[in-house]
């Protein structure tokens, strides 16, 4: 690339023209930063884009006065799929908060409550499937697990659907179907001008017209069976009113929901799971205080049930979950855009609809961090340290208004699945395995596998 020293304004200005795209975007912007500092002027094919880290920067952002969210490229491209879903609504389309005040209350922590038995039985689905592997001491495939739980979680606890993930080998149709829809909308950003992708173009007009199709089955499924019951997702859009005008969601809009729960609820939450437990893998000591915390509520009972209640007392658990995100935010870059022309960090002018991107992996490696911020350490979320320490320089969720809605169904079933395996198993790296980051739209480890091998009472 062609670096050029800091302008006017001391951001340095970084030309990618001349890379091939990337398959790794994220790390690769990760690098720029790491070389250039905080915040940097990416130029690709002529156009800019300001990325930024620093926790100053990204304070003045986080100000829904000033700022609000950004539908980047990427999302641009995404709303080939999901259009006016919540997820990649534009800020002003009226469906974003008419969906948004309707589904707020089912988003609530009170209504994991209801949830709960779905998302426990999921978690024993995958416990099954780990039992079976741990007889035949074969390796397990911890991304593919992960993804199987969360997408069944989803189905079931949203829409009443079962994916039956750990009945497969193969990941479901809609899943790969899905994949390759939001890998288009990933490469489709760094298409260079003048090349041609007719067909690579059709090919996903035929997958997301198969996804358009799966969900109106699940949707009509649904109004035909005549249950009229409001206790999940898609229940509660088909009945719920919106509470200022008395009018419900259209068809077309559940449909873009339900496939925006369907891509936000699953791939983020099950990828936050395999990182979590490849830090538990390299770290026994974090490892034994979760087994502690699951110990003292389960104790040695082989098949506990675990409460709605006692998720919430999993709060080292829950630290190891934050930590996790800190250094691998699964959905890691947000944009936002300035609502009238204004200057950041006090030099760097941005003109009104100007959008800066937040690169949250860099932003959680700030020297607010302390000075080893790659290192893992739980204790960086014990409350203390929370409390101490700007609101602004842990971004994992997004900010603001725009945040993600489903953070505590997330928690809420990442928490339980994490304390019931570290529970039941002690993990054995059989091949000393060593991150790799995969991206798609977001990040989960590649190729890793742990064998899972029951505790006994010396364990
Ligand atoms: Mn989620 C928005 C991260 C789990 C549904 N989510 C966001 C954003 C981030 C994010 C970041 C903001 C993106 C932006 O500003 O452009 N989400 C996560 C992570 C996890 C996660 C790291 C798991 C860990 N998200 C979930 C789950 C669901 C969900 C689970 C649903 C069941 N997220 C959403 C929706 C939005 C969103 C819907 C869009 C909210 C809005 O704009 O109103």
């Amino acid at each position: 690339p062609q670096s050029r020293p800091a302008g006017d304004d001391g951001v340095p200005l970084v030309d990618v023209s001349d890379q091939a795209p990337s398959s790794t975007p994220i790390q690769t912007a990760m690098a720029l930063l790491r070389e250039h500092g905080p915040v940097v002027r990416r130029r690709r094919h002529g156009r800019d884009t300001l990325i930024v880290a620093d926790l100053d920067v990204v304070t003045e952002l986080a100000d829904d006065r000033r700022f609000a969210k950004h539908i980047n490229p990427g999302l641009e491209n995404v709303r080939a799929i999901t259009a006016d879903g919540l997820f990649t609504a534009y800020n002003d389309e009226p469906n974003w908060a008419k969906a948004h005040d309707i589904l707020m209350p089912a988003f609530a922590l009170g209504s994991m409550r209801t949830y709960h038995p779905a998302m426990l039985g999921v978690c024993r689905r995958l416990i099954d499937s780990w039992d079976r592997q741990a007889a035949a001491g074969t390796p397990v495939d911890v991304s593919g697990d992960m993804t199987r739980m969360t997408l069944d979680t989803i189905g079931l606890a949203g829409f009443g659907y079962d994916f039956g993930s750990f009945e497969r080998d193969e990941p479901h149709p809609f899943i790969s179907a899905l994949v390759r829809g939001l890998n288009w909308s990933m490469a489709k950003v760094s298409d260079r001008p003048g090349d041609d992708h007719t067909a690579r173009d059709a090919a996903f007009r035929a997958d997301a017209d198969f996804l358009a199709g799966v969900v109106d089955e699940v949707i009509e499924a649904r109004t035909t069976s005549g249950d009229t019951s409001s206790d999940d997702l898609l229940g509660l859009m088909l009945q719920a009113r919106h509470p200022s005008d008395g009018t419900t969601l259209d068809r077309e809009n559940i449909r873009n929901q339900v496939v925006t729960f369907l891509i936000a609820g699953h791939e983020t939450t099950s990828g936050t799971l395999s990182f979590a437990l490849h830090f538990l893998l390299k770290h026994p000591a974090v490892l034994r205080l979760v087994q502690r915390e699951a110990d003292d509520l389960w104790g040695d009972d082989a098949e506990p049930e675990p409460s709605y209640e006692d998720i919430g007392r999993l709060t080292y658990t829950r630290q190891v979950l934050n930590e996790t995100l800190r250094l691998w935010p699964t959905a890691a870059a947000f944009s936002r855009t300035a609502r009238e022309d204004t200057t950041l960090g006090g030099s760097i002018e941005v003109k009104a609809g100007q959008d800066v991107l937040v690169l949250a992996p860099m932003l959680h490696r700030q020297p607010v961090w302390g000075d080893n911020p790659e290192l893992f350490d739980p204790a960086r979320f014990a409350p203390e340290a929370e409390a101490a320490r700007s609101p602004h320089a842990y971004k994992p969720f997004g900010t603001g208004e725009r945040a993600c809605i489903g953070r505590q169904f997330a928690l809420h079933e990442a928490s339980m699945l994490l304390a019931m395996l570290a529970h039941r198993y002690r993990f054995i790296d059989q091949d000393d395995y060593r991150l790799e980051v995969k991206e798609t739209l977001t990040l989960k480890p590649e190729g890793f596998t742990l064998t899972p091998v029951p505790r006994t009472a010396a364990d």
